[in-house]
């Protein structure tokens, strides 16, 4: 798989900001034939420092990177259900991410309009997930209606997805998150399936500047929308979308970090959250040929996780040679590691590790 973030919020919260300091170093638009026609997708490759050191002993002549899209969408404002705006039918564009970043705009500035007249986090992240739950909302009961004729001849799974819906429906109205750890794998299946975005796992961007961090602005409602997403046990992460965006191309960008007392952001950073959010790894395969990064779930055996690579892995997978990077890069050359019989052979329901390096065997 390769990851997907949808990037959410009020105009000027700074999302654009943010998408162009993440996709600054954007890997060429010709291999992502689908980003050429919409320049708001932007596909990144994932820092990974294993990859490289990988590539360099096997002296391979590609280094492929697991790779991360952002799509940054305009138009969500408050009403934008009801056809304020743009209305949400833009939304659509990030149904198939793997999750969402919300972007809340923390910082004050007297330039920069704010649509709802004042600056107030979590008023915003509410208003925000209230559009997306009456998005949701729409989506599910035009499917109730689409499937009401195979719930009334008794077909199994209409009749299950209705249950679920339906479930999702009262949840959505009482304005509670369809998480996953509250439903089964099947029930979250069928929001994939509708691409519901309340369905998805959130990392809440708090846009704040630098400056004000020490003293914000508005304090209080800083420390209104900290504590909330703290009792919630929500992600998130607090940066200054602008300032980043303004020293990324700097050589001097660590001291400018310093000065402005910045902690260490990029995207490596926001990729690593998300990863562990997700509850990603990354396995990899390497040779003379190429060294690559694969990313996949964990818990992912390693026939499904051959799969990532290649259906035919999938169907034919016999055996696989694995060994841990650090394992492997102690050593001479994979042949050594071999001849030292550190080379564990696994079957299909071994449960591959982040670092993994496999050779699969078909
Ligand atoms: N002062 C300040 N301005 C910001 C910050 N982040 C974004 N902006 C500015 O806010 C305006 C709107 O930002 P943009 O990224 O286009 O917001 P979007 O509508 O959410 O995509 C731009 O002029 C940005 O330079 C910030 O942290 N501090
Ligand atoms: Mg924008």
């Amino acid at each position: 798989m390769s990851l997907s973030i949808g990037i959410v919020g009020l105009p000027n919260a700074g999302k654009s900001t943010l998408f162009n300091t993440l996709t600054n170093h954007s890997v060429p638009m010709e291999n992502y034939p689908f980003c050429t026609i919409d320049p708001s997708v932007g596909v990144v490759s994932v820092p990974d420092s294993r990859l490289e050191k990988l590539s360099k002993f096997s002296n391979s002549k590609k280094t492929i990177n697991a790779t991360v899209s952002f799509v940054d969408i305009a138009g969500l404002v408050s009403g934008a259900s009801l056809g304020e705006g743009l209305g949400n039918e833009f939304l659509s564009h990030i149904k198939s991410t793997n999750a969402i970043a919300q972007v809340i705009r923390v910082f004050d500035s007297k330039d920069i309009i704010h649509t709802e007249g004042s600056v107030s986090p979590l008023r915003d992240l509410d208003i925000i997930s209230t559009e997306l739950s009456l998005s949701d909302l729409y989506i599910i009961e035009k499917y109730l209606s689409k499937i009401e004729k195979e719930c009334k001849k008794g077909d199994k799974e209409a009749l299950f997805e209705k249950e679920v819906l339906t479930k999702a429906k009262k949840n959505l109205e009482e304005n509670t998150k369809l998480t996953e750890d509250k439903y089964e794998k099947n029930e979250a299946f069928v929001f994939n399936k509708l691409g519901l975005i309340s369905s998805k796992p959130f990392l809440y961007v708090l846009n704040i500047s630098a400056s004000e961090k020490k003293d914000p602005q508005n304090k209080d409602e800083y420390e209104k929308i900290i504590k909330y997403l703290k009792d919630k046990n929500l992600d998130y992460i607090e940066l200054d979308a602008k300032t980043e965006h303004e020293i990324k191309d700097e050589t001097d960008s660590a001291e400018l970090r310093k000065t402005f007392e910045m902690d260490a952001f990029g995207v490596e950073v926001f990729i690593q959250k998300a990863y562990k959010m997700l509850e990603l790894i990354t396995f990899f395969t390497t040779g003379e040929e190429e060294t690559r990064a694969w990313t996949i779930r964990k818990n992912t055996n390693i026939k499904d996780a051959g799969s990532a690579i290649h259906e035919d892995f999938k169907t034919n997978f016999k055996k696989a040679d694995v060994i841990t990077t650090n394992d492997l890069l102690k050593q001479k050359s994979y042949s050594e590691a071999r001849d030292l019989g550190l080379l564990r052979t696994e079957g299909k329901n071994y449960i591959v590790s982040d670092g993994d390096v496999i050779v699969f065997k078909i």
